[in-house]
């Protein structure tokens, strides 16, 4: 068997526990991630769940820790479905959910068990790339559609999952490994379409200044959440932004205007201080959603992932579970509205960060210790930005860190793929150096997390420091 069909087999036993308990009239308790990846597959299990006719109850956790699962063992849930998160947490599920069975669909690094009440799939127990073959939806995608092909509507759900995750590897920002065949099923039913250009958000619908103000993965500084920047700088490329009384969308230029309109990026990352090449960042596989209604943010695969992102982020994950089950009304206007101040809150932690000049370059790192200055849900994101744009000078991996709740900091590891590929894996990184600090640690080689006191930071980042070094060396 190669290790795709093997991965698929793992997932039947699992359906098989999920359906032996909806037999029994048992409630379903699904816990998800709070990302726009862990949203998405939120989604996706209680769709899936629901449409068996079953009661189920769906949150979203910032993390794994003693806490959250003593929390949900005192609802004595017969069964529980981890998504998006807990492969690294086994041994806290045997200590505190003794009398749960557990199915946890997950793509960060796994941690071994024998206890017979974890089903466990990854696509890393079958030798699948995990960070950036298939995300934490990917993988409810496919157990979902274990259950019944009619699923095969929420592979939409994958494909955002996955961009959420920034999965976009391939050639062109294009999806590769598990989730060719996620791309392959919504092609296949009518609800995907590619292609490639500037990835700016509203290819086809949005007028060109706001697809570009609205543009947050990348996040272009200077113009993401600016729209009269944008427009200042399409009026600099000599852009006509109307045409026979219409706004003109992306689509609309011909390829002698979209050159003009690159090269004056180009000019204005430069002058933003990004490295010269990370204007490329901006073109890319464009993932059209055909199910959609034009005009809205849930077209563009990209920007849903960024509306499930910032109602993550803002402390709202059920508005996203609301949209990814179907809701496009209510929760639809409220996410739109977290979805502003989401942008306006990155842009003007960006600018902090320029402006304090809070980063730290150490041997093997850059580091930033944001403290209370930036929120812990937002640290990851604003680490990725700062790390793709190339306002960093030397190439080494980027590790920020912000205070969480009870004198915890929350610590969010980012590196470039050209540091994977010369032996940075920082999902090992993070759980070798939190391990002495009593924290935790470990995510994808690419990006990763920890969690530990505060007091033990400075330590920690040293520890950090001199492992990343260590794998370089090896
Ligand atoms: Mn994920």
């Amino acid at each position: 068997m190669t290790s795709e069909e093997d991965f698929f087999s793992s997932l039947h036993p699992a359906v098989q526990m999920l359906k032996a308990h909806i037999d029994q009239g048992n409630p379903i308790r699904i816990v998800s991630h709070n990302d726009a990846d862990g949203v998405a597959a939120g989604g996706i299990l209680s769709t899936a769940v629901n449409r068996l006719g079953a009661t189920f109850r769906t949150t979203c956790e910032k993390r794994v820790d003693e806490k959250t699962v003593a929390s949900i063992a005192s609802e004595k849930p017969p069964i529980v479905i981890f998504s998006d998160m807990g492969s690294g947490y086994l041994d806290l599920f045997t200590e505190h959910l003794p009398d749960s069975d557990i199915i946890i669909l997950d793509h960060h690094l796994p941690i071994e068990t024998e206890n017979p009440k974890i089903t466990h799939i990854n696509p890393l127990l079958h030798d699948l790339d995990g960070a950036r073959g298939v995300s934490g939806a990917g993988v409810s995608y496919f157990f979902a559609k274990t259950i019944d092909e009619a699923n095969i509507d929420l592979s939409a759900l994958g494909i955002v999952g996955a961009l959420g995750d920034q999965q976009d590897k391939g050639e062109n920002k294009s999806l590769i490994g598990l989730n060719r065949h996620i791309e392959a099923d919504a092609k296949g039913a009518g609800l995907l379409e590619t292609n490639i250009d500037l990835i700016f958000y509203g290819y086809e619908t949005r007028p060109i200044a706001k697809a570009c103000a609205y543009t947050t993965v990348p996040f272009i500084p200077g113009l993401s959440g600016r729209e009269d920047q944008c427009l200042a700088l399409l009026k600099e490329a000599g852009i006509e932004l109307k045409s026979e009384g219409r706004w003109r969308a992306l689509r609309d230029l011909s390829e002698e205007e979209k050159s003009r309109l690159f090269s004056t990026l180009t000019k204005h990352m430069i002058y933003e201080g990004c490295n010269a090449d990370s204007v490329y960042d901006l073109l890319g596989t464009i993932y059209t959603l055909k199910g959609e209604e034009a005009w809205t943010p849930l077209r563009d695969g990209r920007e849903y992932a960024s509306l499930l992102n910032a109602c993550a982020r803002m402390g709202r994950p059920s508005l996203g579970l609301s949209i990814c089950m179907g809701d496009r009304d209510e929760a639809m206007k409220e996410a739109e509205t977290a979805l502003d101040g989401y942008r306006r809150k990155i842009g003007e932690y960006l600018d902090w960060v320029r402006k304090e000049d809070r980063i730290v370059e150490m041997e093997n790192i850059y580091s930033l210790r944001a403290k209370g200055d930036i929120d812990e849900r937002i640290i990851g994101v604003v680490a990725s930005i700062l790390l793709s744009t190339g306002i960093l000078k030397n190439p080494k991996p980027f590790i920020a860190s912000a205070r969480a709740e009870e004198g915890l900091i929350k610590i969010s590891g980012r590196a470039t793929e050209a540091m994977a590929k010369a032996g940075i894996d920082l999902g090992m990184v993070m759980m070798e150096a939190a391990e002495p600090f009593e924290g935790r640690g470990g995510g994808h080689d690419i990006a990763a997390g920890a969690f530990l006191k505060e007091e033990g930071e400075p330590e920690f980042l040293k520890a950090v420091d001199r492992l990343v070094g260590e794998q370089l060396n090896a």
